[in-house]
C-alpha cells in the first residue's frame, strides 16, 4: 500500500494492521478540517487496500483520544463553512463505518464530543483505564453532528444516551462499559497490545466471513428484522461461493487447521 505522510496523522501498517494515530497532542487530538480530510483520505486508501485486515484508531499521548471537534476553528465558522465540515465529515465516517475491514478504537483519554462519535463509528471500542467519555455539545449551543444522537442511542439505549446528551454528564471507562459503550476496559499501558491482539484474533478468522458480517449487522441493524434476515440470507448464499467456506468446512472434517485465504 502506498503510504502519504499527513499533517495530523500518523499511520503504521505492519502485519496486516494499520495503525492511525490522530496526531495533534496540544489540543487534545481536538479534530479540525484537516484532521477530518485525512482521515477520510487513509480510510479511503485503506479500504482498496488488500495488505490491511484490520484498523486501529487511536489518539497521541497520554491524555486524549478525541477531545471533540476542533472549538478554535468552529467559534467563526460560517454557515457554508459548517455545512462544508459536515459534509466532509460525513464522507469520512461513512467511509470508516462502512469499510471492509474491521476498526476498532483504541480510546487512551478523553473522547467527547466528536471523540465519543469517532469511536462510535468503528466496530469495537477498548477503553483504556484513564479514557472519559461524553457528549458536551450543549455546552457549546449546538448538538452532536457527527451522528451521535444516532449512533449513541444505538449502543445504550434511547433513555442513557437522552442523559448523557442533555446533561453532558462524562462517564469513565468502568461506566462506559457497563452501559455498552466500550468492549472492554483495559490498563492504558496495555492498550495497544490488547488491540493487536484481538486485531490478530480477528485477522485468524476467514476475513471473507468476517466482512460480510459486519456488511449484515451494519446495514440490518438500520432495517426491519425481515428486510436484515433476507439480507442475512443473501449474504450467506454469497459466503457458500468462498474459497474460504470449503477450505474452512473440508479442514474441520479432516481435523486440520483451515488455509483461510480470501480477501
Ligand atoms: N478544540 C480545540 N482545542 C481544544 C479542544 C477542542 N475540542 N479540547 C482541548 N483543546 C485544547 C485546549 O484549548 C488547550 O489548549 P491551550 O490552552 O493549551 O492552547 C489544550 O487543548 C489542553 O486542554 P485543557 O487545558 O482544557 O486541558 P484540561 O485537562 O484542563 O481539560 C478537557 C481537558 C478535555 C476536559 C477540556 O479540554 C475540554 O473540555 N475540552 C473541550 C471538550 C469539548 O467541548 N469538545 C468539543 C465538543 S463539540 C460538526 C459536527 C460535529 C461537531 C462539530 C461540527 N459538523 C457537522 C460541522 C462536533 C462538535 C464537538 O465535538
Amino acid at each position: 500500500m502506498e503510504m502519504k505522510t499527513y499533517n495530523n496523522l500518523l499511520v503504521e501498517v505492519e502485519d496486516g494492521i494499520a495503525v492511525i494515530t490522530i496526531n495533534r497532542p496540544k489540543s487534545l487530538n481536538a479534530l479540525n478540517s484537516e484532521t477530518l480530510a485525512e482521515l477520510g483520505d487513509i480510510a479511503s486508501t485503506i479500504e482498496k487496500s488488500k495488505e490491511v485486515k484490520v484498523v486501529i484508531l487511536t489518539g497521541a499521548g497520554q491524555k486524549a483520544f478525541v477531545a471533540g471537534a476542533d472549538i478554535s476553528e468552529m467559534v467563526n465558522a460560517t454557515a457554508q463553512e459548517g455545512r462544508a465540515m459536515a459534509l466532509l465529515a460525513a464522507e469520512t465516517f461513512n467511509c470508516l463505518e462502512n469499510m471492509p475491514q474491521v476498526t476498532i478504537a483504541a480510546v487512551n483519554g478523553y473522547a467527547l464530543g466528536g471523540g465519543c462519535e469517532i469511536s462510535m463509528a468503528c466496530d469495537i471500542r477498548i477503553a483504556a483505564d484513564n479514557a472519559k467519555f461524553g457528549q458536551p455539545e450543549v455546552n457549546l449551543g449546538i448538538l452532536p453532528g457527527f451522528g451521535g444522537t444516532q449512533r449513541l442511542p444505538r449502543l445504550v439505549g434511547k433513555g442513557r444516551a437522552k442523559e448523557l446528551i442533555f446533561t453532558t454528564d462524562q462517564i469513565d471507562a468502568e461506566e462506559a462499559y457497563r452501559i455498552g459503550l466500550v468492549n472492554k476496559v483495559v490498563p492504558q499501558t496495555e492498550l495497544l497490545d490488547y488491540c493487536k491482539s484481538m486485531a490478530k484474533k480477528i485477522m485468524s478468522k476467514a476475513s471473507y466471513g468476517v466482512t460480510l458480517a459486519k456488511q449484515a449487522i451494519n446495514t440490518g441493524m438500520d432495517t426491519d428484522l425481515e428486510s436484515g434476515l433476507k439480507l442475512e440470507a443473501n449474504l450467506f448464499g454469497l459466503a457458500f461461493a468462498t474459497h474460504d467456506k470449503a477450505e474452512g468446512m473440508q479442514a474441520f472434517l479432516e481435523k486440520r487447521k483451515a488455509d483461510l485465504t480470501d480477501f
